[in-house]
């Protein structure tokens, strides 16, 4: 896999991610939140294409400091919190505190698996899925990796129980947890004037559905006037080496739930 952006290559923290597409510097809204919190913390980091097999809890993002490895987006945050003593959050109150940790949750936990099959088990999915990953992948067996990636996915989203709903349902569910962001995003960053460490989930997940490139309800309902102003923002002043996004926005939508 190749990588997509490296703040400093000296850095002795390493961060292992995907590949970038679709004009975002990686595919993972997980791995999009790891870079877009040390970005906001100011900590440089050297950017290497990542394995499951090789990751600590078999999962993308994970990274290697001091000589150890260490898995998980939240708790990599958590230690490197502690570590350099960052105080991104310390202008928040104890409410906002609560609903920003209620909202990682949501989209970690209950949108993520949504997300993964609209792009892995649709129809309409699977060849942006395919046309992605295929150039990172070895060309004699990389369709059976992805086939075998996709069954593994399917598997997974069936005992997480996100997959046992219909594409319908699914999609309600996914912009019945946009409508809450929204909301609940005071702008321009998610608690008002100065960011937070909610913000690198909360705008990584967003910019994910906005720029995916499949039309779907949930996608547009992620690409109201708000959003994306508010990821925009983010983009701005975090990755100012991407170049402005192409497509001008829907506009807002009303959610259905
Ligand atoms: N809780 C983990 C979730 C990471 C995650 O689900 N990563 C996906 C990529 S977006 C992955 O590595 N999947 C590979 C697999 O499940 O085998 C985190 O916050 O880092």
């Amino acid at each position: 896999m190749s990588a997509p952006t490296a703040v400093a290559a000296s850095s002795p923290l390493v961060v292992y991610g995907t590949f970038g597409a679709w004009g975002m510097p990686t595919v993972s809204p997980f791995v999009l939140k790891l870079l877009t919190w040390l970005r906001m913390a100011g900590l440089p980091y050297e950017y290497r294409g990542g394995n499951p097999f090789l990751a600590p809890k078999g999962k993308i993002p994970y990274i290697e400091l001091d000589g150890r490895k260490m898995g998980d987006s939240q708790l990599i945050i958590e230690a490197l919190t502690t570590r350099h003593d960052i105080r991104l959050d310390d202008h928040l109150t104890p409410d906002q505190r609560a609903a920003g940790h209620a909202m990682r949750r949501m989209l970690e936990e209950a949108t993520y698996f949504h997300a993964v099959r609209f792009r892995w088990l649709e129809e309409d999915g699977w060849p942006v899925q395919v046309a992605a990953f295929s150039p990172h992948l070895p060309p004699l067996v990389g369709g059976l990796i992805l086939r075998r990636i996709r069954s593994q996915l399917r598997k997974a989203n069936w005992l997480q129980g996100a997959g046992r709903h219909d594409r319908a349902t699914a999609s309600a569910q996914v912009i019945g947890d946009i409508a809450a962001v929204r909301d609940l995003l005071a702008g321009p960053y998610l608690f008002g004037e100065e960011p937070s460490s909610f913000d690198a989930t909360v705008s990584s997940f967003l910019w994910q559905l906005q720029d995916y490139p499949v039309d779907t309800p949930h996608k547009q309902a992620a690409s109201g006037q708000k959003l994306v102003s508010y990821v925009d923002g983010i983009r701005r002043r975090y990755y100012p080496e991407l170049s402005s996004r192409s497509s001008s926005p829907p506009s807002e939508i009303a959610s259905p739930t």
